[in-house]
């Protein structure tokens, strides 16, 4: 194994450039080939969960709800960033843990996801209101187009959700539209199912417009 480490021309921390190979095999604990390790509690979802009550209850103690490993690359048209999420089992109310989900802030860049294990949906929506759910379960390949915002939720009663996804490195992240207009569908336990139900508080937006 031959690495090259050199600064980033963005400034960043430094990069390997050279090829190189990386295991991702069970159990998914010691990431170490990855650069960044980011953790996102309860408290960074606030207004995202339907059921406000629970919510409040909950941030109280802060629960880790997900995490992502993130390989540092240039953040330049041309390469490729691609990292691991884990999203814990849990629930605010009948909603399951989720990510925050975003827009990439170049609305015209995809992103590829890969489930490597636990069960879940990749929900999706456009700035029209036009929306999918893709399943996640371990072996299935997620695309997500251009102009299609994104969020990973996790279904499983005890199991984290993990997937590995790659993306255009100059993508960036526009939250901000999310957070204020939400998704259009949640993903609840009923009955000991998971179902996707309106979100009574989805704000259409105006396309742009
Ligand atoms: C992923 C997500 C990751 C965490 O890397 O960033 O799953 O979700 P949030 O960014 O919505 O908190 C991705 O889609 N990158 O573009
Ligand atoms: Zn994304």
């Amino acid at each position: 194994m031959q690495h090259n480490n050199s600064p980033i021309p963005d400034g960043g921390a430094p990069t390997r450039n050279r090829p190189f190979g990386l295991d991702l095999r069970e159990p998914f604990t010691h990431l170490d080939g990855f650069d960044g390790h980011q953790q996102r509690r309860l408290s960074a979802l606030r207004g995202q969960f339907a059921d406000e009550e629970s919510y409040d209850r909950l941030v109280a103690g802060d629960p880790l709800v997900y995490e992502v490993y993130e390989m540092h690359r240039p953040k330049i048209a041309g390469e490729l960033l691609s990292g691991i999420s884990i999203i814990h089992p849990g629930q605010v109310g009948d909603e399951f843990y989720m990510t925050k989900g975003h827009f990439h802030t170049v609305r015209a860049t995809s992103e590829i996801y890969y489930c490597l294990h636990g069960r879940g949906y990749l929900l999706m929506q456009t700035e029209e209101g036009d929306w999918a759910a893709e399943e996640f379960y371990p072996g299935r390949v997620v695309y997500v187009p251009p102009h299609w915002a994104h969020r990973s939720v996790n279904t499983g009663k005890d199991d984290d959700l993990v997937t590995f996804f790659s993306y255009p490195a100059n993508a960036g992240h526009d939250y901000a539209t999310i957070e204020q207009r939400g998704f259009r569908k949640l993903i609840v336990s009923k009955n000991g199912s998971a179902v996707i139900v309106e979100n009574p508080r989805w704000l259409a937006g105006d396309g742009g417009r």
